[in-house]
């Protein structure tokens, strides 16, 4: 964090100055903001929730959409668009009549970093770690005992527990945990939910440029709205992204465009806690750039932040419109 030049969006920027730069924000827009503390992790980090809303509040009781990022450590465009996001809509409010409508019938909560150990991890240690930092688990082998630390947050919540696409081997990047919700991130997302349960549900992780709705855990399984709803929001959200830089996304299931995959958090909002639209969007780049999937370049996270916010503009307008 640069104190004179202020936070720098078009960074990757560490946990610390993601915090600091909200807590700035707070200062700015306070009767805007409201910042919660939604649990601790492993190593005792802040889960830290914005929630973000207009000044005036036309419908009385509001509705609400959700949306975290950085459940995955490396995927560090995930964060900065969530950043980016609230800076749009913060900045939207004076400056553009139409998000000024949409933040005064909506409560936007963001978590920018659900995994706070595991994006330290990711910046000073293992630039391609993916899972959490829980504390080393030992599995006998044959001739020895290996002992690993981390449990896959995205295979970690209540669906279909361990049941497809996740590994019992706490050594295995898709380890699913000793049970469900067995982590305190994912705890503390699922205790936050359930007490404030909002309209639409968006995880941002990357990449693959894939606008996945639920579910992931079998191909082919579908909600009873899928058609009717999910669906065609996702393809009215992903032309609305098209639009602005020609940016393809695929939209579908994980289980049909990748693998199965249980225990995903997209897939318990809707399933369990019956979010009406709940989405997980897999940001920039589209291939593995030779190996680099994860390591988009800087200069990339301001266009992907802009086209992001107009996809999330239309899922807002879709629950205002209801
Ligand atoms: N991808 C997701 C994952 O958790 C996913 C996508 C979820 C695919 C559920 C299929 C089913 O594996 C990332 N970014 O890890
Ligand atoms: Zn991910």
């Amino acid at each position: 964090y640069n104190p004179v030049a202020g936070f720098a969006y078009d960074k990757y920027n560490s946990l610390e100055e993601i915090q600091t730069e909200m807590k700035r924000l707070k200062k700015e827009y306070p009767t805007m903001i409201t910042l919660i503390d939604i649990g601790q992790s492993h190593e005792n980090r802040t889960l830290l929730v914005m929630k973000i809303t207009g000044k005036r509040n036309p419908l009385g009781s509001k509705i609400s959409m959700w949306i975290d990022a950085g459940i995955h450590a490396r995927e560090w465009i995930a964060p900065a668009t969530a950043m980016y996001i609230a800076h749009e809509l913060l900045l939207g409010y004076e400056n553009d009549a139409t998000v000024a409508k949409l933040m005064d019938h909506i409560d936007f909560y963001i978590l920018p970093v659900m995994n706070p150990d595991g994006y330290e991890y990711s910046r000073e240690k293992n630039r391609m770690w993916r899972k959490n930092r829980s504390p080393a688990k030992c599995a006998r082998q044959t001739f020895s005992t290996v002992c690993c630390s981390g449990v896959d947050l995205n295979r970690n919540f209540d669906w279909f527990w361990a049941s497809t696409g996740s590994s019992s081997d706490p050594c295995h990047d898709t380890y699913h945990g000793s049970a469900a919700f067995s982590e305190p991130e994912s705890q503390a997302v699922r205790d936050f939910l359930e007490q404030n349960t909002p309209e639409a549900f968006i995880s941002l992780h990357s990449y693959s440029q894939m606008w996945l709705i639920p579910y992931g855990h079998r191909k082919q399984s579908y909600p009873q709205d899928y058609h009717t709803g999910l669906r065609p929001l996702a393809l009215r959200a992903t032309k609305a992204l098209y639009e602005l830089y020609g940016t393809k996304y695929q939209v579908g299931t994980g289980a049909d465009l990748m693998y199965e995959a249980s225990g995903g958090s997209h897939d318990w909002a809707k399933g369990q806690l019956k979010v009406p639209y709940a989405y997980l969007i897999e940001l920039r780049p589209k291939n593995t750039m030779m190996g680099h999937g994860f390591l988009l370049p800087e200069r990339e996270i301001v266009p992907t932040g802009l086209e992001t916010f107009e996809s999330i503009k239309v899922v807002a307008d879709e629950l205002v419109a209801q």
